[in-house]
């Protein structure tokens, strides 16, 4: 598509005036979301297989399907991947890694033995580019997890090596926070639970806590590191229980004060996530969100735009939580190009925060205190029809970052040109 600059500027112009008769300032509402950085999940770029070993992702309840050409095969290709999606989306953003992705070149060290030595060529991209970092243990795909049981494990051996594979997580994260100059989110999933009725519920959960204790003892500077942990309804084989539940690290991170991960595809899907960030914002500073797309059994397809989202940013938005709120986004699809799986995601996160930074929230709530909520529900019908799309093609132009599906073809360009080399 030909882009004729002066016609997307009259028509942000004309949007501009329809915003403004609702009360909505355009230009604010794009400064802010210039400020918003959502972080690209690394495991998207090669179906969660990381540079360990062969077998790519095993176990843990999660799986990547499709055979789609082209995944990365190491460090190099992945962040030439990255790159690539980076330059589809407008605005600075942040880029997520898992301790499986490390860079072994040195002398290979189990998980347990990381450190930021194997972590300094993501760091030192990072920071070319002016990116921030955030980072995950992986405890998956490990001999020590085929069991099912990772922190929570009856065996005390087990509990260590994870114990000490975390602790070595949240000192790499904390290096990235102090040389990127941006807080490192390091986020702690663990597959852990049983595929039928358990007997015991209890003694899992008290193994966890103590797992958790042990892993926080040390006080890091949340200048630098900010821990969070990740609760899950259910997983593939484990349907049953999951020690890790929402509730769990919801009482653990409120009596120890640590953030949590809501994964969007982690809750029952007539549960509303976006309800949830204003319930935990009361109390807890912050929050960390994995943002994903659950449908039926799989808590991991690429991102739309949809109803959920846009809850989701209006929360954010309407509730004043940018900057407490950290965005991360988390699925996995290989049955598409990889690299616009990425955009597409972060692209309509983006849009949904757009949505939400252009809601005339004030008038919505000045009908909603005076109880006129047929106002209420008219003007939130109304505004769908605002021309946002007009705000964002503008966004987009102005920030340099392809304009409508313009991405598209520099995507297929790419795939042509690299992924389709890679046999
Ligand atoms: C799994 C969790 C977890 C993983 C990544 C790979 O259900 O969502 O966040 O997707 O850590
Ligand atoms: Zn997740």
């Amino acid at each position: 598509m030909k882009i004729n600059e002066k016609k997307i500027e009259k028509l942000y112009e004309s949007a501009r005036e329809r915003y403004a008769s609702f009360g909505v300032d355009t230009e604010k509402a794009l400064a802010t979301l210039k400020k918003f950085p959502v972080s690209l999940h690394c495991w998207q770029g090669d179906d969660v297989a990381g540079f360990e070993r062969e077998e790519g992702l095993t176990g843990g309840g999660i799986q990547a399907t499709g055979n789609y050409p082209g995944r990365a095969r190491n460090a190099r290709e992945l962040r030439w991947d990255l790159d690539k999606a980076l330059k589809q989306i407008p605005g600075k953003h942040r880029v997520n890694l898992h301790a499986i992705y490390a860079d072994y070149s040195g002398k290979k060290v189990d998980r347990n033995n990381l450190g930021p030595e194997h972590f300094k060529n993501w760091a030192d991209w990072a920071a070319l580019k002016k990116i921030g970092l955030d980072f995950n243990p992986s405890c998956f795909s490990h001999p020590k997890a085929d069991a099912g049981f990772t922190l929570s494990s009856i065996d005390k051996g087990i509990r260590k090596f994870w114990i000490e594979h975390c602790i070595a997580s949240r000192k790499i994260g904390e290096s990235f926070g102090k040389k990127l100059g941006t807080p490192c989110v390091t986020n702690i999933w663990i597959p852990d639970g049983y595929k039928d009725i358990p007997a015991d519920r209890k003694t899992p959960r008290d193994l966890l806590r103590d797992s958790l204790d042990k892993i926080f003892k040390e006080n890091l500077n949340p200048k630098y590191n900010l821990d969070a942990m990740e609760g899950k309804l259910f997983g593939l084989g484990s349907e049953s229980y999951v020690t890790g539940s929402h509730e769990f690290y919801l009482a653990y991170a409120v009596s120890r004060k640590k953030m949590v991960c809501l994964d969007t595809g982690h809750y029952h899907p007539t549960e509303q996530v976006a309800d949830k960030i204003s319930s935990i914002l009361s109390v807890l500073d912050r929050i960390f969100l994995h943002v994903s797309r659950g449908v039926r059994w799989d808590s991991d397809h690429v991102v739309i735009l949809n109803e959920d989202l846009i809850a989701i940013a209006q929360e954010i938005v309407r509730g004043g939580y940018i900057g407490r709120v950290h965005i991360g986004l988390d699925f996995f699809d290989a049955s598409i190009n990889r690299v616009a799986a990425w955009v597409i995601g972060a692209r309509n996160m983006l849009k949904a925060l757009l949505f939400a930074l252009l809601e005339p929230t004030a008038m919505l709530c000045e009908k909603e205190r005076a109880g006129d909520f047929t106002s209420r529900l008219a003007l939130l019908e109304e505004i769908k029809s605002l021309p946002w799309n007009a705000v964002w093609d503008y966004y987009c132009l102005k920030m340099n970052a392809p304009i409508g599906a313009n991405w598209l073809d520099e995507i297929k360009n790419y795939e042509k040109e690299v992924l389709l080399k890679r046999i």
